[in-house]
């Protein structure tokens, strides 16, 4: 791993689950100050500086950060487990959705559908590809298909992020296929 990959892992760390982890503190909406940030990350013994972050950010593979418009202020798009409102907008989605899982948890999912385990939300993939890459992160592979339009008809929200993440609150058995 480069040294700005595993710097981006800390930042996601501290931008979506442990802000306490850089000594600084999120508001509502899951901003954190730029400054206090670079000085947090630099007190663990890391190195960076604005332009660091700035290409952190510029270079990051799944789009996970974003700026307010003068740079003051840098916040995670989702992934959060801290209960932080991003203003994510609720969008319709396509008749179908992925969900990339790993076969252990099949025999849970089964009974319990999909549930946000420690995030606030349960993550859906517009594709089977990407889904295998966020199945692969936890073992031997599965892609669920999901129903989202007959969720969305159902009453169910969806919500899209700033880096193209589907987002919802669950997912009862009745509308995943194994
Ligand atoms: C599973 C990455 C048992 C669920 C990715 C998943 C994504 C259940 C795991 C984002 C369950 C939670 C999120 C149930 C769900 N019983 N297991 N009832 N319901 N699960 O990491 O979706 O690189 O919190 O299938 O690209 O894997 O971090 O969620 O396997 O967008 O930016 O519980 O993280 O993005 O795992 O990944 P996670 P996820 P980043």
């Amino acid at each position: 791993m480069e040294k700005t990959d595993k710097l981006s892992v800390f930042i996601s760390l501290v931008l979506r689950h442990k802000p306490e982890a850089a000594n600084i503190q999120l508001d509502e909406h899951g901003w954190a100050e730029v400054d206090a940030l670079i000085e947090g990350i630099r007190n663990t013994g890391r190195k960076i500086d604005f332009d660091i972050l700035k290409e952190i950010v510029r270079t990051d593979g799944k789009q996970r950060y974003s700026f307010n418009e003068d740079c003051t202020l840098i916040r995670a798009n989702q992934g959060h487990s801290v209960p932080v409102d991003v203003e994510l907008a609720e969008a319709e989605p396509p008749e179908f959705l992925y969900h990339g899982t790993a076969e252990r948890f099949l025999e849970s999912i089964k009974k319990e559908g999909l549930r946000p385990m420690s995030r606030l939300y349960v993550h859906l993939s517009r594709d089977e590809a990407t889904a295998l890459k966020v199945g692969k992160r936890h073992g031997k592979p599965v892609v669920l298909k999901v129903n989202a339009g007959k969720m969305q008809q159902d009453g169910l929200r969806f919500f899209l992020s700033e880096n193209g993440v589907w987002l919802t609150d669950k997912v009862p058995v009745s509308y995943l296929s194994f």
